[in-house]
């Protein structure tokens, strides 16, 4: 099957409302066998865990657990960053015995602190020294494709206005932070390099088609972080909150759905394989993301290309995933690709999992305005005008949410 192949099960993208096919959504609240999902007990101890096991097994892959060889080393702590507001450590988080293999967390909390802090803990896309300009934060080494990214590295403080450090500080937050590709780089080289190899039985040389992908990668990196910010005594582990932007945004959703130590989750302009419903088909679809992003899922997540109808999960399943823990979804208007109408409904058909625990959730079959975020309920929901980026907006709307249950 060639490339043609896979091409010939895609048709055109749709960005016309008026065009997305009728569909039947999954009961969250329906067991495989029919049983109905009468309590939050029976969510917990029997809904859940099934579900949990469809989206491993046919949307991001079942990643190992956390290795016994997972260890620490503070490498750097400095506690004059940004003006002396703030203390600065990097951390490396061994994944095995050997120190050979280990990502670098970036962590700042505020000095003005009597306790210990909650905590923003997100991925970065192209290195700890780009998210601010700390001229004392290391360089992270690039690791795109071959060829592909700036022979130099990106500079320092190029994707500052996606992470406003300072105004998280001033809010009693801190932010942990790790580059994406110090856990798995993101192209296809069959699973060569990254974390995957680290975990190859004898004799295996890639994931099994029910095996963990790149993003599932990505979340059980977060995991590790996460396994480190409980042994900082400077961090409140209980109120870590996880977040990600696109791509990174998917992976936030999978970690907080996976690592129930996540106490809020983020996602922002997620989209496909992420806050948004696979069977609209709206933009970007199963298809085109496996076929540009192979490496992201697992293998029988390509089954379903074309296919969504035979889906057994769809995305507002990972939403209810999360609960009763707080999630906020954000969109941007002009951010079509993530399929903006998509993401809401996402939030809004996960809402009978919340109602089960006592919660509210989100309500509503149209879009709320551009910036009027939702945020009454445990599913947070905004669309800001504009499109695809993570802005000081969106985190400004992140802080206010979180202020209600971290703080
Ligand atoms: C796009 C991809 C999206 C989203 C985005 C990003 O190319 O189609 O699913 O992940 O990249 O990460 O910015």
């Amino acid at each position: 099957l060639g490339m043609s192949g896979v091409r010939a099960q895609e048709p055109a993208m749709n960005y016309d409302e008026s065009r997305v096919p009728a569909y039947t959504l999954p009961d969250p609240l329906t067991m495989s066998d029919g049983r109905k999902v009468a309590d939050a007990e029976s969510w917990m101890s029997e809904r859940r865990p099934e579900l949990l096991a469809l989206f491993e097994s046919q949307v991001y892959g079942k990643a190992p657990g956390r290795p016994d060889g997972v260890h620490f080393e503070v490498l750097s702590e400095d506690r004059y960053a940004l003006s002396n507001m703030a203390t600065r450590k990097e951390i490396a988080v061994y994944f095995t015995d050997d120190e050979e293999h280990f990502m670098t967390l970036l962590l700042y909390v505020p000095n003005k602190r009597t306790d210990a802090v909650p905590v923003f803990l997100g991925l970065n896309f192209k290195g700890n020294h780009t998210i601010c300009d700390d001229p004392l934060v290391t360089p992270s080494t690039l690791r795109t494709e071959p060829g592909k990214g700036p022979a130099e590295g990106f500079p320092r403080a190029s994707a500052a206005s996606r992470w406003p450090v300072e105004m998280l500080i001033a809010n009693g937050y801190g932010l942990a932070t790790v580059y994406r590709g110090d856990i798995d780089p993101d192209y296809d080289d069959g699973f060569q390099n990254g974390v995957h190899p680290l975990f190859y039985r004898d004799g295996q040389s890639r994931p099994a088609p029910d095996e963990w992908g790149t993003i599932a990668a990505w979340a059980w990196g977060l995991s590790r972080a996460m396994d480190y910010l409980e042994t900082d005594e400077d961090v409140d582990p209980d109120r870590v909150a996880v977040i990600g932007h696109s791509r990174l945004g998917k992976a936030a959703l999978w970690a907080g759905a996976v690592d129930t130590r996540f106490a809020l989750i983020v996602s922002n302009d997620s989209g496909c394989g992420g806050a948004a419903l696979a069977r609209r088909r709206y933009a970007e679809t199963v298809a085109r993301i496996n076929r540009l992003f192979p490496h992201w899922f697992c293998d029988n997540y390509k089954r379903y290309a074309g296919s969504e109808d035979a889906l057994p999960v769809d995305q507002h399943e990972l939403i209810a995933l999360i609960a009763p823990r707080p999630v906020y979804i954000a969109s941007a208007a002009e951010d079509k690709w993530a399929d903006v109408k998509g993401e809401f409904l996402a939030g809004v058909h996960a809402t009978p999992v919340y109602e089960l625990f006592g919660s509210e959730g989100l309500y509503g079959t149209e879009l709320p305005p551009a910036d009027e975020p939702c945020m009454s309920g445990r599913i947070g929901y905004h669309v800001r005008s504009g499109g695809h980026d993570i802005t000081l907006y969106d985190w400004r709307q992140f802080v206010k949410f979180a202020d209600n249950y971290l703080k």
